[in-house]
């Protein structure tokens, strides 16, 4: 008798005729073996072992370097379920398109039979996937980013309760490139694509799209989130938990080194990109890093803007897409200065000005998480980190201040549901283009974004003590186009503020848009920022709210009558204060 997960391998042989199947079991000897192999066909190049040992560098196509969300797909029954911001296919039509580019896509090539487990091993709200895949690029991605092999197949035995997600590099052509969910079925279909969370599927697709789907069934939260402990100069950490757009500074807030450690501020990293949560029986909602591993921005990271990265990635770590140095280092731009002579950029040609930046601008590491000095000491709670706060932020160079609170959930419901971010190189297209990006969520939310907001507003009433909810924006800019905020390690200014705040203890002065810190309730001590900066940071402009309140009614529009009425309530309400205070042009 075949289990569950050997009848869906025998069917997907079946489709992709695959020249032989290996089951991964995640053992050193393994991942030995695909290193091998994976130098000798030159998927990897191995980086300099005195330097970096056990680090590879890999080399994408030029045509996969970033995740398409243009190609991406919500395939559920009807397309009311998927919603106006999601690309969806009818199931039937999907399985007949790519299943064609399914057909044979294995010939000759190795099936890689992937397990693993989102979540720490021992905890009740992890769950189980299994990645088909003939790279063997994403084994060993998945074998940092997930706990992978054996550990999955002993948890799973002979049941069917685990996520599949089949995937191919197929062509790697584009115009061959799907990602396709199937959320009725817990199914993820992917082809033409090696890279990031087109092709870990453990990560966006599952983590996210269709855990997104079974959080709403299950009453609980499946969130683009970093989870982060502060601890105050007491000892005590205070957890939470941040959604950002991608490559907006998740995985840099919840690593960073504070400026304020000599005065007992110091951040502990939980997780840098997802976070699951469930109500906890103290009434706390409890979030979990269904991770294992960082797949981080490379370009920007260097040994002041993250420290604690730079120190993890000195071993058994995947760099993909960077420059590499003559001594057989990987190189990016902001690592530091300029590169040395005789780098190589990613797409291994001479640096000239024809040729490029060294690392294209969404060049990654991938690195466990358990070799960052930051890493919580509860960051494989089985039952998660009690959370606090959530702060939701994006890159907007001038309407957003520094920090605001909302005034309370369903507001902060609205905060979150409005957001707004400049698109950046981490999906492929226009790069610095302001979007909605609800909750951070826009590519990754795997159901009708109106149900959703509908979700959170739910979730709200059943949370009995709700996190409070505050908006950042790192990405302010002044007159000469500059970021008016120095960012990284001195975020923890606001986290510290946000601290305050949940204890009852930080000054603020209410805005039409929330609270934002009063004149001295932001630590500024050793900061050499002026007075006139800071106020600049975090002015609130009616005028630019007036025109964004437009630009968020057309959002809302697209949801016609599914859009939960709390919101329009929330926005009909912020309209009010700032007629307020707004004095009509004459
Ligand atoms: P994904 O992995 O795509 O979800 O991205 P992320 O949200 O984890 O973003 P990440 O922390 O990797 O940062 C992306 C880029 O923003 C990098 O180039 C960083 O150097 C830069 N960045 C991060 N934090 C800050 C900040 O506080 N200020 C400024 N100016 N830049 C920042
Ligand atoms: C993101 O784009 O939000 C990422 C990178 O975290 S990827 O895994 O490629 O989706
Ligand atoms: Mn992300």
């Amino acid at each position: 008798m075949s289990t569950p997960l050997e009848k869906w391998v025998e069917e997907a042989a079946r489709m992709t005729a695959p020249a032989r199947i290996v089951w991964c079991d995640g053992s050193d000897a393994e991942n030995a073996r695909l290193v091998e192999q994976m130098m000798a066909d030159g998927t990897f190049l191995p980086l300099n072992p005195r330097t970096h040992p056990d680090c590879y560098l890999h080399r994408s196509d030029p045509s996969d370097v970033a995740r398409t969300e243009q190609v991406t797909f919500i395939c559920s029954r009807t397309q009311a379920a998927a919603g106006p911001t999601n690309n969806w296919m009818a199931p039937a039509e999907a399985k007949e398109r790519i299943g064609g580019l399914f057909r044979g896509a294995m010939k000759g090539r190795t099936m890689y039979v992937v397990p693993y487990v989102m979540g720490p091993a021992a905890s009740p709200s992890s769950k189980i996937g299994v990645e088909i895949t003939d790279s063997a690029y994403v084994v060993a991605s998945m074998r940092i980013m997930a706990r992978m092999g054996n550990v999955a197949l002993d948890r799973l035995g002979s049941s069917e309760d685990f996520v599949p997600g089949l995937h191919s590099l197929g062509d790697l052509n584009p115009q061959r490139r799907f990602i396709a969910h199937f959320p009725e079925e817990k199914l993820i279909w992917s082809i033409g694509s090696g890279y990031g969370g087109n092709a870990l599927l453990g990560k966006k697709c599952f983590a996210l799209r269709i855990a997104s789907w079974m959080a709403r069934e299950q009453g609980w939260m499946a969130e683009h989130m970093l989870i982060l402990g502060l601890e105050d100069p007491t000892g005590h950490v205070t957890y939470m938990s941040a959604a950002f757009p991608s490559a907006c500074g998740k995985t840099n807030l919840a690593m960073m080194v504070s400026a304020l450690e000599s005065s007992g501020y110091r951040v502990w990293t939980v997780g840098d990109d997802i976070a699951w949560m469930r109500i906890g029986s103290d009434g706390y909602l409890r979030a979990i890093n269904p991770e294992a591993g960082f797949f981080g921005v490379a370009p920007g990271t260097n040994s002041k803007t993250n420290p604690n990265v730079m120190d993890a990635l000195g071993c058994n770590s995947l760099f993909t897409n960077v420059g590499l140095t003559p001594s057989g280092e990987p190189w990016w731009e902001g690592i530091n200065g300029t590169p040395p002579a005789g780098t190589i950029n990613w797409r291994g040609q001479s640096m000239t000005a024809e040729n490029g930046p060294a690392a294209h601008p969404n060049s990654r590491y991938t690195v466990p998480a358990r070799q960052a000095a930051c890493i919580s000491p509860r960051w494989e709670d089985p039952e998660g980190v009690p959370i606090s706060a959530f702060i939701f932020g994006g890159r907007r160079a001038r309407l957003a201040p520094l920090v605001y609170e909302s005034r309370g959930w369903q507001h902060g419901v609205y905060v979150a549901a409005t957001m707004a971010s400049e698109t950046t190189a981490a999906a492929t297209g226009a790069v610095g283009v302001t979007r909605r990006d609800p909750m951070a969520m826009l590519p990754f939310c795997g159901y009708n974004m109106a149900g959703y907001f509908g979700h959170w507003l739910a979730m709200g009433g059943k949370i009995a003590h709700p996190p409070r909810v505050f908006h950042v924006n790192w990405f302010r800019r002044g007159a000469d186009g500059k970021f008016l905020w120095p960012g990284y390690g001195q975020n923890v200014r606001v986290l510290k503020w946000i601290l305050e705040r949940i204890e009852g203890k930080a000054a603020a002065v209410e805005t039409p848009i929330g609270f934002v810190p009063a004149p001295q309730a932001l630590e500024l001590e050793g900061l050499d920022i002026r007075m006139q900066t800071v106020e600049e940071l975090l002015r609130v402009e009616p005028t630019d709210w007036t025109a964004e309140l437009d630009s968020i009614r057309d959002f809302f529009g697209k949801f016609g009558g599914d859009l939960p009425p709390a919101l329009g309530q929330e926005h009909e309400q912020l309209q009010q204060r700032l007629n307020r205070v707004v004095i009509p042009q004459k």
